[in-house]
C-alpha cells in the first residue's frame, strides 16, 4: 500500500464514520448492476401509477439514494447500447470513446487526442485490478465494449433473454452467486468490484410464464395473435401516440419496425402486450438481485458494498409513438439509478444532473481508489453524502445513429430543449418543454381527442411544445446558445441547420 493511497483511504474512512484500522478487508465492495433497455417510468419510485413489481429494487431505494435526474449522454450509433457501455467503462464523453468493430463509427475516432488509443486499459476492470480489487463481470456479450470487458479478472458473458432460467435473467445471476460461493470457500477477503449486467428487458421481451400471466401477456410471436386488453397488463403510456409527428432521423431503425411482438404496431394490444413483457423481465430481474443481496447479507457483506442500480438507457414502448431507443425523450434519455451504501442516507432523493459516464469517477471516489487520467466524469458521491444536489447545471444529449445531423438535446433547471435535423426529409424541428409543468413531454398530437381516448389523459393547455411560443422566445433562446456551447465542448462533429458555423 503506498503513502498516498494509505492517506485518501484514511481519509475516506473517516469521511464515512469508519474507525476501523485501514485494512485491505475494510475497502468498501462494489455491486454495479446494470439492466438493459429500462425506462425509469417503469419504477413505482418514478411512476406511482406503474403496475410493475421490484420489491428488491424498491427496498434499496428505501434503504439508499434515488437520482431524479440520472442520463445517458447519447449515441452515434443505432446500438445505443454500445457508446452507453463505452461511457460506463471509460470514463468518457459521448465523441471521445471509441466505436465497435469498426461500425456507425464515431467519427472522431481516428483522432487520438479526442479518442486515446490505450483506453481499455484505463477502463473501470483494470483500473480496480490495479487497486487491489477482485473484479467480476457478468452481462449480455453483443453491443458492447470488448476491450474493457475482458480487463475484468472473472468474465462470465452471454447473451440471455429466454424465459427460462438457464435461456434467461437467472443465468446471470447464478454467475454472481457462484463467483461469491466460490469467494467464500476459498476465504477470499479482497475488496470485489462486480459488474452484474442483465440481457433483460431488451427485446425480445420472453418473460416466465408465470410473470406472463401475472401482467397479462403472452410471448408474442405472430403479429395477428394478441391477448385482449386486459386489466393485469400495464396501462397506456400517458404520452402515447399512434405514430410520432415527424421523420426524427432514424424512423426505419431496427428497433421501430422489426422487434418480435411490436413490428410497426402501435395500438392498444400490442404496446401493453409488450408492456407485459417487458414488466415480467423486469420483475425476475429483480428476484435475482434479490438472491444477490441474500448471499451477500449471509457472507456479511453487504453492508460494505455500495450498490449502484441503473440501465444502459431508457426505452419508448408507445410513448411519442416510438417503441424504441433512438430517440432523446425523458423515457428513454434518462435512466432510473438508485445507490446504496456506506454514508448515504436512507429514503433519499436528488435531481443530481449526473451522465452514466460519471459512474466511474464515484466508485473510485467511494473506495478511495485513484481514477485514471483518460476519465472525464465527475464524481457524485458529494450528491450521494448529502452535501450538494447536483454536479452540474447543464446536460447535453445527442442521437446521431440514423441520418444526420440527427437529434440534439440540452436541459437546464425545468428547461429542455430539442431538436431534429434530417436533411433527407426536409425536417428541421424544435421542441421547447417545461418538465415541471409538461413532464410527459406532451405534444400538440397529444390534445387529439382519439388520443386522449385512448390514454385517458387529457393535457392541460399549457403543456405542449413551446417552441414557437412568443412568450417563450427568449427562454428558447438562452437553450439555443447552451446547446452551441455544450456541442462545442464536448466535441460533437456536426452543426444544425440554424447554427452559426
Ligand atoms: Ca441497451
Ligand atoms: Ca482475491
Amino acid at each position: 500500500m503506498t503513502h498516498t493511497y494509505r492517506i485518501l483511504l484514511t481519509c475516506l474512512l473517516a469521511t464515512l464514520g469508519m474507525t476501523s484500522l485501514a485494512t485491505a478487508a475494510d475497502r468498501p465492495n462494489v455491486l454495479f448492476i446494470l439492466t438493459d433497455d429500462q425506462s425509469p417510468f417503469d419504477f413505482k419510485f418514478y411512476n406511482q401509477d406503474s403496475k410493475l413489481d421490484t420489491p428488491v429494487i424498491d427496498q434499496l431505494a428505501a434503504d439508499g439514494m434515488v437520482f431524479d435526474g440520472a442520463y445517458h449522454m447519447g449515441a452515434w450509433s443505432g446500438a445505443v447500447c454500445t457508446p452507453s457501455r463505452h461511457m460506463i467503462m471509460s470514463g468518457r464523453t459521448v465523441w471521445h470513446i471509441p466505436s465497435r468493430l469498426n461500425r456507425n463509427r464515431n467519427p472522431n475516432e481516428g483522432d487520438t487526442a479526442l479518442v486515446p488509443q490505450n483506453l481499455p486499459d484505463f477502463t473501470m476492470g483494470a483500473v480496480f485490478n490495479r487497486a487491489g480489487y477482485d473484479t467480476m463481470r457478468t452481462c449480455k456479450k453483443g453491443n458492447s465494449y470488448a476491450a474493457a470487458n475482458k480487463q475484468f479478472t472473472v468474465v462470465k458473458d452471454a447473451s440471455k433473454r429466454g424465459g427460462t432460467d438457464e435461456s434467461g435473467s437467472a443465468w446471470h445471476g447464478k454467475q454472481v452467486l457462484d463467483y461469491l460461493n466460490e469467494r467464500e470457500k476459498t476465504k477470499d477477503e479482497d475488496p470485489f468490484l462486480i459488474y452484474f449486467g442483465f440481457s433483460h428487458p431488451h427485446d425480445t421481451r420472453d418473460g416466465t410464464p408465470e410473470l406472463l400471466e401475472k401482467y397479462g401477456s403472452i410471448n408474442h410471436t405472430k403479429e395477428t395473435k394478441l391477448p385482449e386488453p386486459n386489466d393485469k397488463q400495464p396501462q397506456m403510456p400517458p404520452n402515447w401516440l399512434p405514430k410520432h409527428p415527424f421523420q426524427n432521423s432514424h424512423s426505419n431503425v431496427r428497433d421501430e419496425v422489426a422487434v418480435s411482438g411490436v413490428w410497426t404496431n402501435r395500438d392498444e394490444a400490442t404496446i401493453r402486450n409488450e408492456l407485459g413483457r417487458e414488466f415480467a423481465c423486469s420483475e425476475n430481474i429483480d428476484i435475482q438481485i434479490g438472491k444477490v443481496l441474500d448471499k451477500l447479507e449471509a457472507m456479511g457483506e453487504l453492508e460494505n458494498t455500495y450498490i449502484i442500480y441503473t440501465a444502459d438507457h431508457g426505452m419508448a414502448i408507445g410513448r411519442h409513438g416510438l417503441q424504441g431507443k433512438q430517440n432523446l425523450y425523458e423515457h428513454t434519455w434518462r435512466v432510473p439509478l438508485v445507490v446504496k451504501g456506506p454514508g448515504i442516507e436512507p429514503g433519499t432523493r436528488a435531481q443530481g444532473n449526473i451522465y452514466l459516464l460519471d459512474v466511474l469517477a464515484t466508485i473510485c471516489d467511494l473506495t478511495g481508489v485513484q481514477p485514471p487520467e483518460t476519465n472525464e466524469g465527475t464524481s457524485f458521491k458529494p450528491v450521494l453524502t448529502g452535501k450538494k444536489d447536483t454536479v452540474r447545471d447543464v446536460l447535453y444529449g445527442v442521437y446521431c445513429g440514423g441520418e444526420k445531423p440527427g437529434m440534439r438535446c440540452v436541459k437546464k433547471g425545468d428547461w429542455k430543449l430539442l431538436k431534429y435535423d434530417v436533411p433527407s426529409a426536409d425536417v428541421q424541428e424544435t421542441q421547447l418543454f417545461n418538465l415541471a409543468e409538461n413532464p410527459h413531454e406532451f405534444l400538440p398530437q397529444h390534445h387529439n381527442k382519439n388520443v386522449i381516448a385512448m390514454t385517458g389523459v387529457t393535457p392541460e393547455k399549457h403543456q405542449t411544445n413551446l417552441a414557437n411560443d412568443p412568450n417563450f422566445a427568449a427562454q428558447r433562446q438562452e437553450m439555443e446558445t447552451l446547446l452551441q456551447e455544450e456541442m462545442k465542448r464536448l466535441d460533437d462533429p456536426f452543426v444544425l441547420w440554424d447554427q452559426a458555423k
